[in-house]
């Protein structure tokens, strides 16, 4: 017996030298957390009036992040820690359009030019079509800490993973809706079709849709959840505002009227969370019905030009559908946690001037500079001599670099 307190004791010790070195595979920071409203919203995850923010992500952190935990227990009269990895497999709601979550890792995720990581939703297909089940798909962003102060800030860059849908011509890349905050007590409009909606006036919505027949509407009230559909923690802004991409409405009703409706929601190629069932296998793999991941590859600036990253720091998931589907509610995509396919992956050392990444400073770079002027925006490799922004002087500066 004391054989194998000893044995255990020992590859303890290793296990906490291990997971002291290693970065962490999964997601374990929430940053921030500004759902839209929804049937799930204040119960994925639990929330109360009032609740400070700090505490709702705290919530989040609990639903989504992985963790290692340690526990301390008496063996034959010896003390014993016992190691656990514990994934954090709960889920959070995103609610109506444009609701968002921003995550990150205990690392910068590096651009391996491959699959680099995966976000993971609750996606599940349906038996009676090949094409979908519950597809809720989400827009995934990522970040660069360029100010360098570690958390999402004003001065970071942000960029679209371009999926498939990217360049539909019914995707609206400038989309942005309010929602009206519902007084709780009002006299509710009960649906005269679908016994299970009880008040289809329950949250007044405007957005900007290029389609003149969906520029308004109402999130309806369920029988199913009766709980506040408005954040909790968030009583006091009278409207909620939200920006992005809007995604081409993916719902069919298969079945009948009202309670009769069978919703299905197809779902779309590739490069958005909670778009197809996760991987179970948790590495990428092509050409399965599982959700591959996400390549930092797909960054593209707000022109839509690829925007080169060596790696990212942050990650926002945001509901890209504005869709109601009668008794199954609005659509909303789930997050459920991610993990990082190589946390443990160098981050390439930067070579000044090499505006095109490709190892070496050469008169290509002095076209790629141009090329950015032109276009606009901001490229990071391109801002040679480091002051916030792409023009003349960074031409000079590779000129430099070549000559010298
Ligand atoms: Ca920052
Ligand atoms: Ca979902
Ligand atoms: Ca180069
Ligand atoms: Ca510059």
């Amino acid at each position: 017996m004391k054989k194998i307190r000893t044995i255990l004791l020992a590859s303890v010790t290793m296990l906490v030298a291990l997971t002291s070195l290693a970065n962490h595979p999964w997601l374990t920071r929430v940053y921030q957390y500004r759902p839209a409203p929804g049937q799930f919203i204040n119960t994925l995850p639990a929330c109360r009036v009032g609740e400070p923010i700090d505490s709702v992500l705290a919530r989040c952190r609990a639903s989504i992040c992985g963790r290692i935990d340690t526990t301390t227990f008496t063996f034959h009269g010896e003390l014993v820690t016992r190691i656990d990895t514990v994934w954090a497999e709960s889920m959070i709601s995103l609610g109506g359009y444009g609701g968002y979550v921003v995550v990150g890792f205990d690392h910068p995720v590096v651009n391996m030019h491959g699959y680099d990581f995966e976000i993971w939703g609750n996606a599940f297909y349906s038996d009676q079509t090949s094409n979908g089940g519950s597809c809720e798909p989400g827009i995934v962003m990522v970040g660069v800490d360029s100010d360098g102060d570690g958390v999402p800030s004003d001065g970071d860059r942000w960029y679209e993973l371009a999926g498939s849908e990217y360049g539909h011509p019914s995707t609206q890349h400038d989309y942005t809706i309010t929602y009206y905050r519902p007084d709780e007590n009002k006299q509710r409009t009960p649906s005269t079709t679908d016994p299970s909606l009880n008040d289809t006036t329950y949250i007044r919505w405007t957005s900007n849709d290029v389609n003149p027949d969906s520029t308004s509407g109402y999130m309806s009230r369920n029988t199913f959840h009766n709980q506040p559909y408005w954040p909790l923690w968030l009583q006091d802004e009278e409207t909620l505002t939200f920006s992005g991409a809007k995604l081409r409405c993916n719902a069919f009703n298969m079945g009948g009227a009202g309670a009769n409706a069978y919703f299905v929601l197809n779902y779309f190629g590739w490069g958005y969370v909670d778009n197809m069932p996760n991987n179970p296998a948790r590495r990428p793999q092509e050409g399965t019905v599982y959700n591959p991941g996400f390549k930092i590859d797909w960054a593209v600036d707000e022109n839509g030009r690829p925007a080169n990253l060596t790696h990212i720091d942050f990650v926002k998931i945001y509901n890209a559908e504005n869709q109601y589907c009668g008794w199954i509610g609005e659509t909303s995509t789930e997050v459920a946690g991610g993990i990082d396919y190589h946390p443990d992956a160098e981050l390439p050392v930067p070579i000044t001037g090499d505006v095109n990444l490709d190892g070496e400073v050469t008169v290509s770079d002095i076209n790629a500079v141009v090329d950015v002027i032109f276009q606009g925006g901001y490229v990071a490799a391109a801002d040679v001599n480091r002051d916030g922004e792409v023009n003349v002087s960074d031409i000079n500066a590779v000129v430099d670099l070549i000559v010298r």
